[in-house]
């Protein structure tokens, strides 16, 4: 992409509504606007790291056989009618009336909707267990939206709901559902740690969040230490072991770990070291609900057992914040000059500089740099505007491409380009027929 084709409004200055250093650089780097409090259109870089990330969030969804379907955002108010929930939610639901002058909502989460397909759906307990997720808009009309994305009133979330027979086969897929966010996570770049949680108006009896940790965090986070030496990656997982999955979230679940609002600081000292208490601050990227037959009973769900009687199906529910990790991301990794893209979300894998526009050598050479990097399929953003090279070189390092490969008239002299990593900062000296090898498979 050439930056002179492309559309990234990037700011001068600090935007003021901005209290966090995240919803600060995405405005900065003209990846979001805001269209009304807790509302914003995406931009096209913010755009693509949105898509980056919900693409991972799929993968391991499937991966842990999950099944993606698509609901509508505009939900009929019956269905919450008959759980229960349509009074309980409150003032955070936007309800809506049709043209009939028929209830409707814009859906804060899908329990019910998906309960109903699912009732409508199977009957026999040889079509268990199943998991079906999807990834849409969600509106809640939040008290305080703040911190730009990261608390909207309209968010992208993955939401994944799971049918068993029996509590038993239920806790299995809540584990995969719990290994799976630990996979997914990784592969952004982060560390989720899950920590015993409330359920709030979701409900349920069991119920954990994975939070990053950062000082912008909404939540306070109390856990053992020991958790950071754990597998995070879990790279060989089996989700048919059902013994192994369980190991593996009984490996995490064993050691203290706890939001301020199940934290229990008797408990805290009583079972980690003093040395080992890490306290601080966290965002809820993820939660997951195991409930039981909570929804399937009010909703009629239930499925022929192999005794032939009816039986109501246990679920669960799993949650993740595909907008807010957007913001969550860049609070994790970013410095003074701007955004540190891991490299498997950047909007770009890497920024071409050319520091002086109009010197035919150098547009000579960066074309053909730029060229033969898009023909071997690298995603590359090409600065070719005129401007100074300071502005430039600020811009580059605030968008926060992983790499940078600058080409100015001194170097190509040399036959030069100079290549830096914008995460280290290190910068390199590279032949001007050796970059392109540099960079994609
Ligand atoms: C789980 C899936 C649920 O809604 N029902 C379906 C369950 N859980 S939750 O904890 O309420 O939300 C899941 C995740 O969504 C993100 N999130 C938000 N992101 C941005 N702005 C918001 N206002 C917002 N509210 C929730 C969080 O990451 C949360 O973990």
């Amino acid at each position: 992409m050439r930056l002179s084709q492309y559309f990234m409004p990037i700011l001068r200055d600090d935007p003021k509504e901005a209290e966090i250093v995240s919803h600060r650089l995405m405005l900065r780097a003209g990846m979001i606007r805001q269209e009304a409090a807790g509302n914003y259109s995406w931009l096209p870089t913010g755009f693509k790291v949105l898509k980056k990330i919900e693409q991972i969030v799929r993968e391991e969804q499937d991966r842990a056989g999950a099944l993606e379907v698509l609901m509508p955002t505009i939900q009929p108010a019956e269905l919450w009618k008959k759980s229960g929930r349509y009074d309980a939610y409150g003032k955070e639901m936007l309800r809506i009336k049709d043209r009939h002058d028929r209830d409707m909502l814009f859906g804060p989460t899908n329990e019910e909707m998906i309960t109903d397909i699912f009732r409508q759906g199977v009957q026999s307990y040889k079509d268990l267990p199943r998991n079906l997720y999807h990834i849409q808009w969600k509106f809640r009309d939040e008290v305080r939206p703040r911190f730009g994305v990261m608390r909207g009133r309209e968010f992208l979330m993955k939401d994944a709901y799971s049918f068993d027979i029996s509590r038993e086969a239920g806790q299995h897929s809540y584990n995969k559902m719990f290994v799976s966010y630990l996979r997914t996570f990784a592969r952004l770049g982060l560390k989720a740690v899950p920590m015993r949680a409330e359920t709030g108006p979701i409900g349920g009896s069991d119920s954990h969040e994975f939070l990053i940790l950062a000082e912008t965090g909404e939540s306070g986070v109390f856990f053992d230490g020991d958790l950071h030496g754990m597998d995070w990656e879990k790279s060989g997982v089996n989700y048919d072991d059902v013994a192994g999955i369980a190991a593996m979230v009984e490996g995490f679940t064993s050691r203290y770990a706890a939001t301020d609002e199940k934290h229990d600081a008797a408990e805290f000292e009583r079972r980690v070291p003093e040395a080992k208490r890490m306290t601080g601050r966290g965002i809820e990227v993820g939660h997951i609900f195991f409930f039981g037959t909570k929804y399937s009973e009010p909703m009629g769900c239930e499925v022929q057992g192999p005794d032939g009687k009816k039986l109501f199906v246990h679920s669960g529910s799993y949650g993740i914040g595909v907008s807010r990790l957007v913001g969550g991301i860049v609070e994790a990794s970013h410095d003074d000059a701007g955004i540190i893209w891991p490299e498997a979300v950047a909007p770009f894998q890497m920024g071409l500089v050319n520091i002086k526009v109009g010197d035919a050598a150098v547009d000579v050479a960066c074309s053909r740099i730029y060229e033969a990097l898009q023909a071997k399929g690298v995603d590359v953003l090409y600065d070719d505007k005129e401007g100074g090279a300071g502005g430039k070189f600020a811009a580059m390092d605030l968008i926060g491409l992983p790499w940078q490969v600058i080409v100015g008239p001194r170097g190509l002299k040399e036959g030069i380009a100079e290549v830096k990593n914008r995460k280290t900062g290190a910068r390199e000296n590279v032949p001007l027929d050796q970059v392109v090898g540099r960079f994609g498979a």
